[in-house]
């Protein structure tokens, strides 16, 4: 296979853009396109002041890196979930991030220990919560999305960017589609907009294939850790993304049709409806985020020890 643009040796053949590049123009092209999906869905200026949630992993990673290249101004955080699974996987995600950060002279790192400023790492307050009924993913979301806007907030940033790319967001997609989780597709989108003390949000990696970021962090000697984190061994949104990326060799650029389609529909009003109306926001009494129900917000209780168990659908609190 030939570089479309030079004719050496293409590093990538990107069937559902019909497009091959060597190793100097497919990270050219990857960083464009980049910059188009930030301007297409209006995400930031260069006035804007960007939160880069970090894991260690490629995607965050990658998007750290093209967003400088870019000319942004991109910091980062950490949050040290204290997670082990037997090969010590908050830390060496962390030594990644930390590798990163010292490769790139100028940038801000900030990092949020989980255990060191709430008392309990991510499995033992899960522990605590659940009673090993669940994986902690569910308080996990809930923890992380919290010190996301916290941070955002308290530090001046105006934009918090994820590393989510079209296969992360296809398989929920597929998800909310066969539960016809009306509430979370309606939320489903490359830009949540500011709202209610909550910082915006955008994925500027939505409409990019993995294998496409993987390549861009190898291409660019991206050095992130290979392991998923333990807990989603075996999860759900995997079973998903095996089968789409099945559907996708049948038949190229499924999952980008799939999700596009998606966005216009969203965009022709189709999503955006809510048939029971704006849903009412309410300050949390103890940290000021913004919460569904009036009290104390979910990411307050899992700190309340001795109440009663938590039986509210955290993700109400998205
Ligand atoms: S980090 Fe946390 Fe994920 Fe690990 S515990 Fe689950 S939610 S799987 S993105
Ligand atoms: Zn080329
Ligand atoms: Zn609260």
């Amino acid at each position: 296979m030939r570089c479309r643009k030079c004719n050496r040796h293409a590093v990538l053949n990107m069937r559902q853009h019909k497009l091959a590049l060597c190793e100097e123009h497919f990270p050219e092209w990857f960083i464009s396109y980049t910059e188009r999906t930030i301007r297409r869905y209006r995400m930031f200026d260069r006035d804007d002041r960007i939160l880069v949630a970090v894991s260690g992993g490629k995607d965050s990673l990658s998007l750290w890196d093209v967003l400088l290249r870019l000319g942004y101004t991109a910091d980062g955080l950490y949050i040290d979930l204290g997670i082990d699974g037997g090969f010590g996987y908050s830390r060496l995600s962390y030594e990644k991030v930390q590798a990163f950060v010292a490769a790139h002279p100028g940038v801000q790192l900030h990092v949020v220990n989980v255990a060191g400023l709430y008392g309990e790492t991510i499995p033992e307050v899960a522990s605590r919560k659940l009673r090993g009924r669940d994986k902690p993913c569910a308080v996990c979301g809930l923890i992380k999305r919290h010190e996301m806007n916290r941070v955002a907030q308290q530090e001046g940033y105006t934009v918090l960017a994820t590393g989510h790319n079209l296969d992360d967001e296809v398989a929920v997609l597929l998800s909310n589609v066969l539960h016809w989780q009306t509430g979370y597709l309606l939320r489903q989108a490359p830009v949540l907009v500011e709202r209610d003390g909550m910082a915006r949000k955008v994925k500027p990696f939505c409409r990019s294939y993995e294998r496409e970021v993987a390549a861009y962090a190898l291409v660019q000697g991206i050095d992130y850790i290979y392991e998923e984190c333990p807990y989603a061994v075996g999860n759900l949104t995997n079973f998903y993304k095996d089968l789409l990326a099945r559907l996708e060799m049948e038949s190229p650029g499924t999952k980008l049709q799939f999700y596009q389609g998606f966005l216009k529909a969203r965009e022709e009003g189709f999503f955006c409806a809510d048939a029971q109306g704006p849903v009412e926001m309410h300050p949390c009494p103890r940290c000021g985020q913004p919460t569904t129900v009036p009290g104390l917000c979910a990411f307050c209780r899992l700190w309340e020890r001795d109440r009663m168990q938590m039986n509210a659908d955290w993700n109400a609190d998205i």
